[in-house]
């Protein structure tokens, strides 16, 4: 494990900055180990166990992530703020027989646990264990899996090696310059990749340092770059949005004031959603920087991004970041002539292992000469891709998460007054898309879709919700029977 050899050589230096403490890279690498050797028990290697963990962001989430590693375990980020039955569908599909919390998810998790015969550990009250040989982890093995939604109704595993994870965060190291001298604000949840490996992976990997918030918000993430001594911020659209709105209240002098303490940065980052051109403009006049946008999946980290030198282009996501091949195919896998539309396909050390489980859906998710097929649609614009849309209607991204509409529609048709529904995602400026669902009520009573809201906040986590619905008589359909999802959009 690559990561966590360079860390031990970088003892005295500042890994981690949260919570008002300071935490050196020779403290997490000594403590680390030191709950690796709680979580081998008698064993001498956890041979792929995999462990959950439900940490909230900060120097105990990496301690934690770094143990379950040296232990040779594979790493099961859960998102803070799933509903229990989220969080179940985790732990079943993973198989996971332990699960680590801080002390504030105990309460949540801890039935589900006793009654399924898990392994419950809460942070706060572990005790030192005997010193013991950690196992030697090859670059092949699997390190992580993070769900992802997809054109299924369920979530899927998918699971990333070692080796996928350092060949992620060394090409970015590479194109964006990281160094030893770098400090990033972390303000991204840590159960997906932009946190995980852009954020936190690549600053521990050259020996930089990361400050930790436990939740984003404008006023803390502004009192950051004016404290905190950063050199570099990444976010998704909807984060920048959320800032601009809030710097645009401010008073002219604590806009200045703001402004000159952006000066600092080197670089500033958006992705995970497409930048709005309005957006990457109006930051530029703001903070005097020019957003950096890029391109990546769960599946694969990062693969495209516009240049740390030379041009950032509105609208665009770039070139193939190094190590990463890249085309544009069309429905039969053939390369698209120089200007036209294609599926973006990629191949690299970065592409992920597997879908956990699912070895019918990982074979269908690669080509049979191995090039991974991400469903998104772009064009090489002079130079640069850009991405023109999904060959599924049924992923929508709203504030940067990747959410199915086949999920959210599962759950409404499980409601005893819903008989069908349809789930979209219409263009909003904030969120990028908004989720929305048209209804078709189950019997003649009316369905109050305020009392909707509360139902299906137990169901699903708050950003998979829909946002409007529409209770329509019939849903548009084609002449086979199929409802039209562009029908559906227009209704809203
Ligand atoms: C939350 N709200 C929403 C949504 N999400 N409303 C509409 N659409 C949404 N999607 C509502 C909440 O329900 C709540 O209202 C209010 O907004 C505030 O909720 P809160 O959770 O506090 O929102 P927030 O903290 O302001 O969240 C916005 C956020 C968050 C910070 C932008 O969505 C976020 O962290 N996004 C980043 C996701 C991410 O890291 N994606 C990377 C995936 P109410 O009180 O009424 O409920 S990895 C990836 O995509 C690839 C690899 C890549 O390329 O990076
Ligand atoms: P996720 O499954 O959460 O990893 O989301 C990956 C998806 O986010 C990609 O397949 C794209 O559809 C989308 N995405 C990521 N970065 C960008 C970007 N810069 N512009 C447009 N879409 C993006």
């Amino acid at each position: 494990m690559e990561l966590i050899t360079r860390a031990s050589k970088e003892a005295d230096r500042i890994a981690i900055l949260a919570h008002g403490k300071t935490h050196t890279y020779g403290k997490l690498f000594d403590e680390s180990g030191q709950l690796a050797w709680l979580l081998l028990g008698d064993s001498s290697d956890l041979e792929e166990e995999r462990i959950a963990f439900m940490v909230p962001p900060g120097y105990d989430y990496v301690r934690v992530q770094w143990a379950i590693w040296r232990a040779g375990g594979i790493a099961v980020p859960l998102c803070l703020t799933y509903p229990l039955p989220s969080l179940v569908y985790v732990l079943q599909d993973t198989g996971a027989r332990t699960i680590i919390v801080a002390r504030q998810y105990a309460d949540l998790l801890q039935d589900y646990a006793r009654e399924n015969e898990l392994r419950f550990l809460i942070l706060e009250d572990l005790l030192p264990v005997a010193k013991k040989p950690l196992p030697d982890i090859t670059s092949g093995r699997r390190a992580m899996i993070l769900y992802t939604s997809g054109t299924t109704n369920l979530p899927k595993g998918v699971v990333s090696t070692h080796g996928n994870l350092e060949a992620q965060i060394a090409m970015l190291v590479e194109a964006w310059e990281w160094s030893a001298d770098d400090r990033i604000l972390c303000i991204l949840p840590l159960h997906h990749v932009h946190g995980i490996v852009n954020v936190i992976g690549c600053a521990l990997w050259c020996g930089a340092s990361v400050v930790f918030q436990p939740k984003f918000d404008p006023q803390s993430v502004f009192r950051s770059f004016r404290e905190d001594g950063l050199t570099l911020f990444m976010a998704v659209p909807t984060i920048y949005y959320k800032l601009i709105a809030y710097f645009d209240q401010l008073s002219p002098e604590e806009q200045e004031s703001l402004t000159s303490s952006m000066q600092a940065f080197r670089l500033m980052v958006s992705g995970s959603a497409a930048l709005p051109v309005s957006v990457m403009e109006r930051w530029q006049v703001l903070s005097g920087h020019r957003l950096l946008e890029r391109y990546g999946m769960t599946e694969m980290g990062m693969a495209i991004s516009n240049p740390y030198h030379g041009e950032r282009r509105p609208g665009h996501i770039g070139q193939a970041l190094p190590g990463v091949t890249v085309r544009l195919v069309d429905e039969n896998n053939l390369v698209v002539p120089d200007g036209d539309a294609g599926e973006i396909q990629v191949k690299g050390a970065n592409v992920f292992h597997e879908y956990w489980k699912k070895p019918e859906a990982t074979r269908e998710t690669f080509t049979e000469d191995g090039w991974f097929k991400t469903g998104d649609i772009a064009i090489l614009d002079d130079g640069y891709y850009r991405i023109l849309g999904r060959s599924s209607v049924d992923i929508i991204k709203s504030g940067g998460y990747k959410i199915s509409a086949l999920e959210i529609e599962e759950v409404l048709r499980t409601h005893p007054q819903i008989r069908d529904c349809a789930v979209v995602g219409i263009p909003d400026d904030e969120w990028g898309e908004l989720v929305v669902a048209a209804l078709i009520p189950a019997g003649a009573e009316v369905l109050d879709t305020d009392l909707l809201d509360p139902w299906i906040r137990e169901r699903l986590p708050a950003y998979r919700i829909p946002r409007r619905y529409l209770v329509v008589e019939d849903l548009p359909r084609n002449a086979m029977g199929k409802v039209t999802k562009k029908e559906v959009r227009k209704l809203f």
